[in-house]
């Protein structure tokens, strides 16, 4: 997206914001992200290497004298209220519980805040996963902060809106997406290590592109499927404890101890786990090789990362599968998986930055073709995190 493209939202919330409340707001952005890889490691303690996106989600945002947040979505058309001194206890499956969760857990931490009017816009593509639910917790966390005249502290905001997730929404998300939101740096993916919550930036070659295709199937995180993920694994963790002593979590498992205590894991735990532990070594491997130049290399660790979510872990879907197997072949791309948490949503290819424009024709082409149905395609020029929207 241009800067002037970026004007136009700006400009558009700060009028709203000023006709529904008659004055003038400061706007927070927080951007969506695309997970290059490492799939549902985050939760394991384990590896991942996602990077922000330029879809964001802006708060408008003012204090106010009292302790209410009213809150007004352009992108749902709605007004919620909410009260900082009767808070309820959990969301009640609204857009509003990001907001409020937040504002609830950034209270518990010991950060004291003021009521405020706030207006929300987003082009994050909802249900696609791509983090539209990070990017307005970490947008929502970063206004309220700036409202209250309080610092906004990247990794523990960050902490704290994956709790607003894990506690107020009842998704138990893991760490990702909320850090990238608050942390991504322009033009790098991060690697993210969830157990130290230590990054650091992997340069994007300037000759080569993220390429997202969005199947439009759309995913549902708290259906169920991504919490049972995470008990296998927990699971995984508990039978392996008494073979392989005091381990946390599958990041302290090589693919090797795992191979060795199969017979003390039922199937299904065994092949979860599999693609956890062989996942957080092809999250290291494409980092290497993203380094190195070897772009051929990243693509096969791409490539293999998806076959594992498709059979070990199961968490995609035909459309997607198409989609990634079809870009695989594509000459110039160098790997595709699917992206996010799963079962449904968008694949993420690195391609040659001549070969772009042919393979997202290829893609729209032959989804339409096997679907009949619209693949969105675009190009990802890594952003920054969290920040102030200057006017
Ligand atoms: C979702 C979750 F929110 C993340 O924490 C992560 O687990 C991801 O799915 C899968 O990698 O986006």
């Amino acid at each position: 997206m241009t800067t002037t493209e970026m004007s136009v939202p700006r400009r558009r919330i700060a009028d709203e914001f000023a006709s529904r409340f008659g004055r003038a707001p400061r706007v927070s952005r927080a951007p969506g992200r695309v997970n290059v890889i490492g799939e549902h490691t985050d939760y394991n303690d384990g590896f991942v290497m996602p990077a922000a996106l330029e879809f964001a989600t802006l708060v408008a945002a003012a204090p106010r004298a009292d302790r209410r947040l009213n809150v007004y979505s352009m992108t749902m058309d709605e007004a919620r209220e909410f009260d900082l001194d009767s808070p309820p206890e959990r969301g009640r499956h609204d857009w509003s519980d990001y907001v409020f969760g937040v504002a609830v857990m950034l209270e518990r931490s010991g950060r004291r805040l003021k009521g405020a009017d706030l207006v929300v816009w987003t082009d994050v593509p909802l249900g696609s996963g791509l983090s539209s639910s990070a990017a307005l917790e970490v947008s929502a966390a970063h206004a309220l902060l700036t409202a209250s005249g309080a610092p906004f502290e990247p990794v523990a905001t960050a902490k704290i809106c994956q709790e607003a997730e894990n506690e107020y929404v009842g998704m138990r998300c893991g760490i990702m997406d909320q850090y990238v939101s608050a942390c991504g740096a322009a033009g790098n993916a991060l690697l993210i290590d969830c157990r130290s919550l230590e990054s650091r930036n992997v340069p994007i070659d300037p000759n080569r592109r993220l390429l997202v295709a969005n199947s439009n199937v759309k995913h549902q995180h708290a259906g169920g499927e991504y919490n049972a993920r995470r008990e296998a694994c927990e699971e995984g963790v508990r039978l392996l404890k008494p073979r392989l002593g005091p381990i946390k979590a599958l990041r302290d498992v090589t693919p090797a101890e795992l191979d060795a205590s199969r017979d003390a894991l039922p199937e299904l735990v065994y092949r979860r786990c599999r693609h956890i532990v062989t996942e957080n070594a092809r999250v290291l491997e494409a980092e290497r090789t993203l380094r190195a130049g070897d772009f051929a290399a990243c693509g096969q660790a791409m490539n293999a990362s998806h076959a594992s979510m498709r059979d070990d872990f199961e968490i995609t879907c035909p459309e997607v599968d198409f989609l990634a197997e079809l870009a695989q072949g594509i000459e110039g791309v160098y790997g595709s998986r699917m992206t996010g948490g799963g079962f449904g949503g968008c694949t993420v290819s690195l391609v040659e930055a001549a070969a772009v424009d042919r393979a997202a024709r290829t893609l729209v082409d032959g989804y339409r073709g096997a679907y009949g149905r619209v693949a969105d395609v675009f190009v990802c020029s890594p952003s920054a995190g969290a920040g102030l929207v200057p006017l």
